[in-house]
């Protein structure tokens, strides 16, 4: 069994502050919007706020493309406003973790411009810079065949010092070089150490397994024959040095009792992600990870508009087995269906159709709230924001990933119709824009309460707010909202079993895997007992007490529905039992 601990039982709120709350009327958020809506968090039950990148930037990825760690993106506020918000979260009792990129910094960042000046730069060596390969007539090439993470060559040419630089993101995202020891303690010390000495309780990092990448920079295995660049993860994701790199960081976190998210993509073997979170008798890792086997659902590994199909067997399998491996092996879990780079959760993984939403949205909670771990919850999430529509206009999508995905499809195919319709199709079921479209806080005029109605937000405002708004949720005992706060306050209520407990019977009755409700039973070391259970269909589902577990003395303490049947699961209904 676990220590208690702040940042278990703490349920975390992610912030992108860019679409949150706009205080100034130019249609970007800002830190004073945030500040302005803290009471309404508390008031949800939350006791972390992550923000996304606020740190100054170009905003070719939002944020995540940093020019100084330590200065405020101008849009947002200042530094002043920065600590106004340590402050302020402090003084309503709230932890506050800001994101921690450093893979990369942006091109613009003072380092990068000083690295790029000259091959004898002091600096030179602080990102991974290498000479061009020249083919047998002569050509010039890159020096491997990688795939940035944004459709384009992970490879930019640089005239003036006549070598390529390596980004796994955006071109304005090179990548530091981590082999590097003064590089890293700049990283450090800049990234870390300042904001960690203004009073910050952790951070979110930022791609932390991908720092090391396999010597050599070998070619990727072709797996787009027609295609010139490939998926290089396996030689840039958890490479050699990781577990020394995070040592070492360890050593920074150490005195500040800091709580620590890494963000691990593309670790399909559970093993290497455990390596991260498992305490070992050394000293801890990071505190928790976000894996993603279960939002990565539907994509294909290195390209995610290329799709998958998947089933509610595999979301459930996955959501079960990810609870199991952290379980037994003493690891910390951390439960989440959505960030600021995932479509809504409703939208993908029950039904945004106008009668079952609402119904999906608490479905979600009922599970999320009685899953073991620490507790996330996007911005949305908590009044079940949906998806942007099917015909959302292809200019709306703003983000890096899908603009440059459909201007690869538009070189590569010719602009073909048949083609861009097919792309067109999955961005409105995978883009990371579904996340970033403005907080719906009211149902009013166009701008929906995120700014003042004479701005234009800096992408739009989704129809769906005029049903779906916190104003409209607030107070209203049916509403998504007063649902996810009751579920927040059981489960602190009860967080021996829904906080700590271990999962137990993970064996479902049913025959038809595609038709059988999820359903997990845990168990609290003060003796509680708990089944959830959730219809993730929108077909009724004839349903009975699992035979491994007794049903007497077992209590309904939430459910979806007003009067459910007890033998039959509705469309999407969920329900959680406890026996004391
Ligand atoms: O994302 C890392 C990343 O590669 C994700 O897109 C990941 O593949 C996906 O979420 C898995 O489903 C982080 C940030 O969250 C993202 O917003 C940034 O664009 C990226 O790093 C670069 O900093």
């Amino acid at each position: 069994q676990h220590e208690h601990n702040w940042w278990k039982e703490g349920v975390v709120y992610q912030i992108y502050p860019k679409s949150f709350k706009d205080s100034n009327g130019d249609g970007v958020g800002d830190i004073p919007g945030i500040i302005s809506k803290l009471d309404y968090l508390k008031d949800l039950g939350i006791d972390i706020v992550w923000v996304s990148p606020h740190y100054k930037s170009p905003m070719i990825d939002n944020g995540y493309d940093i020019s100084d760690y330590e200065a405020i993106y101008e849009p947002f506020g200042t530094l002043a406003d920065a600590e106004a918000l340590i402050k302020a979260v402090h003084d309503r009792g709230m932890r506050l973790i800001f994101d921690l990129v450093i893979n990369h910094t942006s091109s613009e960042h003072a380092w990068f411009k000083e690295s790029r000046s000259s091959k004898t730069n002091p600096k030179r060596d602080w990102y991974i810079w290498r000479p061009a390969r020249y083919d047998s007539k002569g050509k010039r090439c890159r020096p491997n065949n990688w795939r940035s993470n944004f459709s384009e060559s992970a490879w930019t040419w640089d005239e003036q010092t006549q070598e390529y630089y390596l980004h796994l993101y955006a071109s304005e995202q090179p990548d530091l070089n981590w082999e590097n020891p003064e590089t890293r303690r700049a990283i450090y010390a800049s990234a870390m150490k300042f904001w960690l000495d203004k009073g910050i309780d952790g951070f979110r990092i930022d791609t932390v397994n991908m720092y090391s990448k396999t010597p050599g920079l070998p070619d990727a295995p072709i797996m787009y024959p027609d295609h010139e660049i490939q998926p290089a993860f396996m030689y840039y994701a958890n490479g050699p040095r990781m577990h020394e790199f995070l040592d070492e960081m360890n050593d920074v976190f150490e005195p500040y009792d800091t709580f620590t998210v890494g963000e691990t993509p593309y670790t399909p073997d559970e093993g290497t992600v455990l390596g991260y979170i498992v305490p070992s008798p050394k000293r801890p890792r990071l505190s928790v990870v976000f894996n993603f086997n279960v939002v990565d659902l539907g994509q294909t590994p290195g390209n995610r508009f290329d799709e998958r199909a998947f089933t509610k067997a595999h979301f459930k399998r996955e959501l079960l087995r990810w609870h199991r491996v952290t379980q037994d092996t003493g690891a910390w879990n951390a439960v989440f269906l959505e960030n600021h780079d995932q479509p809504r959760s409703v939208s993908k993984f029950a039904s945004d159709a106008p009668e079952y939403r609402d119904l999906s949205a608490k479905m979600f909670a009922i599970v999320l709230a009685t899953l073991s771990g620490t507790l996330f919850v996007y911005q949305g999430q908590e009044i079940g924001m949906i998806n942007a529509p099917k015909d959302w206009a292809r200019e709306n999508y703003k983000c890096i990933k899908s603009v440059n995905h459909l201007a690869e499809i538009v070189a590569r195919t010719n602009d073909d119709p048949a083609e861009m319709e097919k792309a067109l199709g999955s961005l409105h079921r995978q883009a990371r824009d579904h996340g970033r479209v403005p907080m719906q806080w009211t149902s009013d005029g166009k701008n929906g309460g995120f700014c003042d109605e004479g701005a234009e937000p800096w992408i739009p405002m989704l129809e769906s707010h005029r049903d779906i708004n916190v104003a409209g949720q607030v107070g209203r005992q049916d509403s998504v909202l007063e649902f996810w706060r009751r579920m927040l306050l059981l489960r602190k209520q009860f967080k021996d079993v829904f906080v700590y407990g271990c999962v137990q019977g993970f064996d479902s009755p049913f025959e038809d895997e595609a038709k059988a409700p999820l359903q997990f039973v845990k168990h609290g070391k003060n003796g509680m007992c708990s089944l959830t259970v959730a219809n993730l269909t929108d077909t009724p589902v004839d349903w009975q007490w699992p035979g491994w577990v007794k049903d007497d003395g077992m209590v309904l303490l939430a459910g979806n529905y007003e009067k459910g049947l007890a033998k039959q699961l509705q469309p999407f209904e969920a329900r959680v039992y406890v026996r004391a």
